[in-house]
């Protein structure tokens, strides 16, 4: 893909998507929002594609949105937030959550602002050990945004949401792992090397299956358990008639590794 603020490649079923801005910490701009809009929409058009893994070039992950192109050529200030937020962010967080691809997220250094809660939007996180999550709003005078005020009181709780949207602290990546917000915390030096591995692993799995489960969970928080229960009814019927039902139960029964195509 001809573009430079975000890298597209896809090996073994992965597409590795990478947030290539390293001189500004992979910050946001709206054309390299642009730029990751069309290359979500190439991996949905591409059969092969069974797990998304998504990382930031250079020593960060995110910076957020970038500071310098909110400013109003005109009046030398920061215009209106609600574009970027409603065309641009909005979209992208939600696109993560219902791909029905499994999504792997690699944080490779700081993740701040929007950055941190487009991590949080990833089915799975990991983090490099130096890595750290950052609330950064609050230290501009904003709330947070990119579903930050969804993810984080379900994922640790409302005492430490507020703590870290309030106090806009760095939180290091072991705090993140201990505190339930992120799967995994790895060397720095080996953190793709896991990342693709994973990435690939998932790629391997009953890809309608993993789809259906991050609706399941999607709908968890706010369902009352007989809601709950009938969309587990209705979601298991349908992963009832795939292939890789059939051929997971076939391969049990036959004592041997299934091989799942993701149908
Ligand atoms: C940046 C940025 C950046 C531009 C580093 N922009 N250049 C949505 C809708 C609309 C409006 C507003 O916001 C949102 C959502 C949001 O995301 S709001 C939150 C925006 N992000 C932030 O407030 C974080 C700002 N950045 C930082 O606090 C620091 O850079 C962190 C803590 C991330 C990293 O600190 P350091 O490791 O010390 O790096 P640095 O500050 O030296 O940054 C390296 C370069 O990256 C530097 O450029 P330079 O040309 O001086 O080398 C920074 O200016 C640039 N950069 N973040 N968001």
């Amino acid at each position: 893909m001809p573009s430079s603020c975000i890298l597209l490649s896809t090996t073994d079923g992965v597409a590795e998507v990478t947030l290539n801005r390293p001189d500004k910490l992979n910050s946001f701009t709206r054309a390299m929002h642009a730029e990751l809009r069309a290359a979500l929409a190439s991996i949905r058009n591409d059969t092969s594609v069974r797990a998304i893994l998504l990382t930031g070039a250079g020593r960060g992950f995110c910076a957020g949105q970038d500071l310098d192109d909110v400013i109003n050529p005109a009046t030398g200030k920061p215009g209106t937030v609600s574009n970027t937020l409603l065309e641009d962010y909005n979209p992208l967080i939600r696109a993560l959550q219902e791909s029905l691809l499994p999504v792997v997220c690699a944080v490779n250094g700081v993740a701040a602002g929007a950055g941190a809660n487009i991590a949080l939007a990833c089915d799975v996180v990991l983090a490099a050990r130096s890595a750290v999550f950052l609330q950064a709003f609050a230290k501009i005078g904003l709330v947070p945004d990119a579903g930050g005020s969804y993810f984080l009181p379900r994922l640790v709780g409302m005492a430490r949401a507020k703590g870290l949207a309030m106090l806009a602290d760095k939180l290091p990546a072991e705090t993140a792992l201990q505190w339930g917000l992120i799967w995994q915390v790895v060397d720095d030096d080996h953190l793709m090397e896991e990342a693709r591995l994973l990435a690939r692993r998932l790629a391997t799995q009953p890809t309608l299956a993993l789809g259906l489960i991050k609706r399941e969970f999607h709908a968890s928080c706010g369902n009352s358990l007989a809601d709950q229960l009938a969309l587990e009814a209705d979601l298991q019927s349908t992963a009832a008639q795939s292939h890789d039902y059939h051929e997971g139960v076939a391969a049990f029964l036959a004592k041997r590794k299934p091989v799942f195509e993701g149908r």
